[in-house]
């Protein structure tokens, strides 16, 4: 592999001055709101992070990147970067038009001139990229559930960097590092690409990496977007600084990559590389199960945990980096060290702790030895992960109208708040509509806007160390995933089927309002002629019938307590 020039690469931005002039120019353009995900990707490729691209991806080059892992002029490239943007915006753009592209505080990043506006195959994209139309692999649920129908493509300009407050000193431009790069001397450079915190094996595993490539070490860890429910990435970075300590001085260093990862293994390492090479660095550690998403709607691993390694050597020369083996490191007790896994005699003693052992201690509050992870990291985690019994959560109803959501939420918080310790909040639907969505009816839109409401006031209250009682009847399945999205990066989301059959909710009908939708006086009534899509594995399903409410409520608390959400006492 040949050592990398380090000279400056591409950047789409124009001069500071024409910057100013294009500003101005581009009040007047049509203009998109970027999502957060589309800002990661634009900042990428305006710094030259994606280089060769030099805008979002034509429909040729869509079809090719697709198809074959290829652009149109054959260069290889691996992930869709589309810019998906809503149908009523899409109809007010035609090709050959300039549109400006804003943050979300409506500062005009970048000017996009629209070559292409393309509808996407959404499933055929899902089948190629991620290796499966399943919305349990999270980049097909953003695909299918949040991406808009339209793609633009076209070359961009670019006007000013997406604005960051956190960790400035820390954060990088490809070029900013080759610079570093040059200044320091460094030619041999092997990238850690990483989404998690790093604990005492990673630390010795990048180290032996680095010197086994006989390089210098680059953590670079992703602080884009990364697999939802991943720990937030302020946490993770006081826990890097904690451990860069750890590594002998000037060998090592870290910068923040604001990438919105797709989880998309294989093509995903490929893509990382690329991204490593315009960075500067000349070989990346690649894993076991390189960025995979966890397991698909039947149980299994999206990928074959080796599948990454495979097509990232299979391309490595044409990606201008090498791939250096990711050792598995274990503690071997009797000689208190760590070493690579598949190095250890048989009978020696190995001590190791699993991602979801990790978890469970910090969800518990039980010990995590020192052996495993460094004292600052671990209170670093203690921080942010409190003990189950003192994190927010929310529990969210779901079921028909009339089926007892409101009246076992009602005895659940009441029951909650004699126990103590937590404010609990209950979001019951009619209230709901009263207070927050007064003027919304019952479409599709308007039931969607209605949870995310919900879901939004929830995970704040989640957030902020609350327990959230929600009762809406929430009748899909791809909002209520939105939700539970929404609210586990805060604590945990306990979906309750109340699962009263339709039959029974219009024999009881409380509110005489299933004979009004009969009658056709109501519209759109839920199980009558609207529907529910029946939530599959909820963490609990309570049937109502013949059970008392305080029976069903202290369900609900059996779960929470399962759950070590409350205490035992
Ligand atoms: S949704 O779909 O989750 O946004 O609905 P939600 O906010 O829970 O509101 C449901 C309450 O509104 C009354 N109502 C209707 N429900 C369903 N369909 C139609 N068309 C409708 N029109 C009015 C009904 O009383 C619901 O209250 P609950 O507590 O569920 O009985």
């Amino acid at each position: 592999m040949s050592l990398p020039n380090l000279a400056p690469i591409p950047e789409l931005y124009v001069s500071h001055e024409s910057a100013q002039k294009l500003k101005h120019e581009a009040g007047t353009l049509p203009s998109w709101d970027l999502t957060p995900r589309q800002i990661c990707d634009l900042e990428l490729l305006m710094n030259g992070g994606f280089n060769p691209l030099k805008g979002f991806l034509t429909e040729a080059d869509y079809t090719g990147v697709v198809e074959e892992m290829r652009l149109a002029d054959g260069t290889l490239w691996p992930m869709p970067i589309t810019l998906d943007v809503s149908e009523a915006f899409a109809g007010t753009v035609e090709p050959g038009q300039d549109i400006a592209l804003r943050d979300q505080e409506g500062v005009i990043l970048a000017i996009l001139s629209v070559t292409d506006k393309y509808t996407p195959n959404k499933a055929r994209e899902a089948e190629m990229v991620f290796g499966a139309d399943d919305l349990a692999h999270p980049a097909v649920n953003y695909l299918h559930n949040q991406a808009g129908p339209i793609y633009l493509g076209g070359p961009v300009v670019g006007i000013q960097q997406p604005v960051h407050y956190d960790f400035k000193a820390r954060r990088d431009t490809p070029n900013e590092l080759r610079a570093f790069f040059r200044k320091m001397g460094w030619r041999r450079i092997v990238a850690f690409q990483t989404r998690n915190p790093l604990h005492r094996a990673h630390q010795e595993l990048t180290f032996r990496a680095a010197r086994e490539a006989q390089a210098n070490l680059l953590i670079h860890p992703v602080v884009g977007m990364t697999k939802p429910g991943d720990i937030d990435h302020f946490t993770r970075v006081r826990c890097y600084e904690a451990v860069l300590d750890q590594y002998p001085a000037t060998t090592t260093t870290m910068s923040l990559l604001n990438l919105a990862m797709r989880m998309a293994g294989p093509r995903e390492a490929v893509w990382h590389g690329i991204i490593r090479r315009n960075h500067g660095c000349t070989h990346m550690i690649v894993g076991r199960d390189h960025a995979g998403p966890g397991k698909n709607s039947a149980g299994q691993d999206f990928y074959d945990p080796y599948a990454a390694q495979e097509m990232f050597a299979k391309y490595q020369d044409e990606i201008g980096v090498e791939m250096v083996d990711f050792k598995q490191m274990v503690f071997v007790q009797e000689r208190a060290q760590y070493e690579p896994r598949d190095e250890v005699e048989a009978g020696a003693t190995i001590l190791d702790i699993s991602g979801t052992e990790l978890r469970r201690r910090l969800a518990e509050g039980l010990e995590i030895p020192e052996w495993f992870s460094f004292p600052d990291v671990v209170t670093e985690l203690r921080r942010t992960r409190p003990p189950r019994a003192n994190q927010g959560f929310t529990v969210f109803f779901t079921g028909f109208s009339g089926s007892g959501k409101s009246t076992i939420a009602n005895a659940l918080m009441v029951k909650l708040m004699e126990m103590g310790g937590r404010p609990v909040t209950l979001l019951d639907g009619d209230v709901v509509r009263k207070h927050l969505s007064s003027e919304l009816g019952f479409s599709k839109e308007h039931r969607d806007i209605n949870i995310k409401r919900i879901g939004y006031v929830a995970s704040e209250i989640t957030k902020n160390g609350g327990i959230a009682i929600c009762a809406p009847i929430a009748p899909y399945t791809a909002t209520r995933r939105a939700v539970r999205e929404m609210i586990e990066q805060y604590g945990a989301f306990v979906e309750v089927h109340v699962a009263t059959s339709i039959e029974e909710c219009e024999k009881r009908d409380r509110k005489g309002l299933y004979k009004l939708a009969r009658e056709g006086k109501i519209k759109e009534f839920t199980g009558i002629s609207d529907p529910y899509e029946v939530p599959e594995s909820p963490e609990l399903r309570v049937e109502t019938e013949n059970v008392d409410v305080d029976n069903c409520a202290h369900q609900v608390i059996l779960k929470l307590e399962s759950m070590g959400l409350i205490g035992r006492g």
